[in-house]
């Protein structure tokens, strides 16, 4: 869907000649990947996934343009593959490894020079069914199992990965524990035990702890914080906390949470990445809530930008029929960049305004 912004009916109605372009309809417009390094970040990204497997089956006559932009653009200098790295891929019989679905995107982002993030080594979701169906791990058998796992995996993809998401979603919102298989049977040891496990073997992939609603300063950002000491104390390297960022455009974090949530991390010394960014809304979208989103995506970037230490951002696909948001939340969609007809959607421009106005080596943006 396209609504047609007041700029944009009062640029139609004037004779080309005097129209002047406006941010975001210039001629002279570059990709997004390009504005975020102007202002100093590594990457502005978008993670994939292989054809077998996006949301949306039925789309493949959109795949020609899906692809122009994803890999052949200056929009996006970085991917993450959403679901060919995990678990239920990797090792979906113990002992069994099978590289396939991650390597559809991984190679793809080597042929197009695009950095990789690379995820998930030990997640408790889209595990593989064997490792939740005994109920019976001895501590040395599940060890086994991480470091076999972990060592294979990011093995596969060594020297490919700018980062590694070593360990996902460990926590719950009060910051505890999630009682995951990997929990119940080694406690916190487990997470020890997979970026050491990591560090062995990819020395030079930045190693992540990733989640969500890390966004704003609250108890989950406390235990977030909590391990990044754990493993510095224990002296096994952590080099990254990924904000997953999935965000609602209704009641997102304001600018000054996202900076006070991010800098409570690289005040710890780990530099920080948003890797999931979305922000969904209730559908269909209004000019209301188009808005807010808008002003959410730009909040969210414009903080990464301001903040030394946050180091890139990755949009969790960018087009919205490939999004996972409106299959677990009915009545929510639209959270990505770009509408179901390909137009852009207002937050594209909030995006690039905040690449645009802000830069880590200069003062910060006028908006600020
Ligand atoms: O985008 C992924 C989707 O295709 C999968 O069905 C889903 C299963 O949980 O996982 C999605 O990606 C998740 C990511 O791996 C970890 N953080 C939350 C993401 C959205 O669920």
């Amino acid at each position: 869907m396209h609504l047609p912004t007041a700029a944009s009916l009062l640029l139609s109605a004037l004779p080309l000649a005097v129209a002047t372009p406006t941010p975001g309809h210039g001629h002279k417009e570059k990709g997004l990947n390009t504005y975020a390094k102007e202002a100093g970040l590594k990457y502005f990204g978008a993670a994939t996934d292989s054809p077998g497997f996006r949301e949306r089956a039925g789309y493949e006559a959109q795949y020609p343009k899906y692809d122009q932009i994803m890999w052949k653009s200056d929009e996006f200098g970085q991917t993450t593959p959403t679901n060919g790295q995990k678990w239920l891929f990797t090792e979906p019989q113990q002992g069994v490894f099978n590289y396939t679905e991650g390597n559809i995107v991984t190679s793809l982002a080597k042929k197009h020079g695009k950095y990789l993030r690379c995820h998930a080594l030990v997640w408790h979701s889209q595990l593989a069914p064997w490792v939740e169906a005994k109920t019976d791990w001895t501590k040395d058998e599940l060890r086994a199992v991480i470091v076999n796992h972990v060592t294979r995996v990011a093995k596969a993809w060594k020297g490919q990965c700018y980062a590694w998401d070593v360990v996902n979603e460990a926590l719950e919102e009060d910051g505890s524990y999630r009682k995951s298989v990997f929990y119940n049977v080694l406690g916190e040891e487990y997470i020890k035990l997979a970026f050491a496990t990591a560090a062995k073997v990819d020395p030079k992939a930045k190693l992540y702890y990733n989640d969500y609603n890390l966004e704003w300063p609250h108890a989950k950002t406390e235990g977030t914080q909590r391990i990044v000491k754990m493993l510095q104390k224990a002296k096994i390297r952590i080099d990254g906390v990924g904000l997953q960022a999935h965000l609602i455009a209704e009641q997102a974090p304001t600018l000054d949470q996202h900076i006070d949530a991010i800098k409570g991390f690289t005040k710890l010394g780990v530099e920080v990445a948003l890797t999931e960014l979305d922000i969904r809304l209730q559908v269909p979208a209004n000019a209301t809530n188009l808005a807010q989103q808008k002003e959410a995506y730009k909040n969210a970037v414009g903080a990464c930008v301001q903040v030394k230490g946050c180091i890139g951002v990755t949009i969790w696909d960018f087009y919205d029929p490939f999004s996972w948001v409106p299959y677990v939340f009915p009545g929510e969609g639209a959270p990505l960049l770009w509408f179901e007809d390909w137009s852009k959607h207002p937050a594209y421009y909030g995006v690039q305004e905040a690449l645009k106005n802000g830069t880590k080596k200069g003062k910060p943006g006028k908006w600020w």
